[in-house]
């Protein structure tokens, strides 16, 4: 079974929301870390059974940019961890006609393999696919 693996949250100002997110969780964050290829700077917060990361945009022209810009902070995406090979739930997905926005996984952050697939498929919804590499 799939697991929720972590939930990402678009924040416009990144050090407000690391203090905000310190309190709400009562922990600090793990790892910061930039992702050039995405365009994004991540802050991550672990929880009993699921990470929370916070995403600030490098500009306003990357996914999160966008994002914000047109629809303001909040829920960003739901990241699944498949119980198969990262490869393989993309190829099974793929094949069941799902559009996916990476032609294959790539590396994302927090050391894991990585691919989305258009919210337009999810019901409204930016789900990510992820595995440690
Ligand atoms: N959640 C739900 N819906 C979203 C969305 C999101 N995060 N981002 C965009 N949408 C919606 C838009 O509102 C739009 O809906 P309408 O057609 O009803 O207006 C629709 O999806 C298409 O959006 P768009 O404006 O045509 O396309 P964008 O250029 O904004 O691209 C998307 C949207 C999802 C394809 C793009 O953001 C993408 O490729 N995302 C994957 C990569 C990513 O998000 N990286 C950042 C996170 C990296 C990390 O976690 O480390």
């Amino acid at each position: 079974m799939a697991k929720v693996e972590h939930i990402g949250i678009a924040v416009q100002n990144m050090e407000d929301a690391i203090k905000t997110y310190t309190l709400l969780l009562g922990v600090s964050p793990y790892k910061e870390e930039l992702v050039e290829s995405e365009g994004v700077r991540t802050v991550f917060f672990q929880l009993e059974n699921i990470k929370i990361e916070l995403l600030e945009a490098l500009s306003t022209q990357s996914p999160v940019g966008k994002f914000l810009e047109k629809r303001g902070e909040g829920l960003h995406h739901i990241a699944l961890e498949p119980n198969r090979d990262i490869a393989d739930q993309h190829q099974y997905l793929q094949s069941n006609t799902i559009k996916l926005l990476n032609e294959k996984p790539k590396e994302g952050a927090d050391e894991k393999n990585i691919f989305f697939v258009h919210p337009k498929d999810a019901h409204g919804v930016l789900l990510e696919f992820c595995k440690e590499q």
